[in-house]
């Protein structure tokens, strides 16, 4: 073989490793958290809520599972609505989906992660983390900062 095909030849496989790799990169789901902060909560209160913002700037949706934090016993995403005149609010069924080069933006009125049985109250101040579990990323820590309320 000549040097001149040679070159060829490695260029065109280097290109298509390339190109393999860049496929494989635009077909996951490739997630980012930020503003999480949570409000603090009253001295007897039995139960805090924190808010993310969740960017998929992947190529595929994907799907927020579940939550846990060693502040409460029990975590669960819910979503605000309001009946009658009320606030109201319910756990998110079948997890939360965040759209391929989309975004959720958790809020007081909207999404939120429910922290319920706190351990503690929790403190202007302070910090706790949440781990957030996604179908496809996994589990991601995530530190709250919490704010006066
Ligand atoms: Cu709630």
């Amino acid at each position: 073989m000549s040097r001149f095909r040679f070159h060829w030849l490695m260029m065109f496989l280097v290109l298509s490793m390339v190109a393999l790799v860049s496929c494989q990169q635009s077909a996951a789901a490739k997630i980012a958290i930020s503003q999480a902060w949570g409000r603090s909560s009253p001295m007897m209160a039995q139960t805090g809520a924190v808010y993310v913002v969740i960017e998929n700037q992947g190529g595929v949706a994907d799907r927020l599972i579940g939550v846990s934090s060693a502040a409460a016993k029990t975590v669960e995403v819910h979503e605000s609505y309001m009946e009658d005149g009320m606030m109201k609010m319910r756990p998110v069924d079948g997890g939360l989906e965040i759209p391929a080069g989309g975004k959720v933006e958790m809020k007081p009125g909207g999404y939120h992660i429910m922290l319920i049985d706190l351990e503690k109250p929790l403190e202007a101040g302070s910090k706790i983390t949440v781990t957030l579990k996604f179908e496809k990323s996994g589990e991601i820590p995530v530190d709250v900062e919490i704010r006066e309320q």
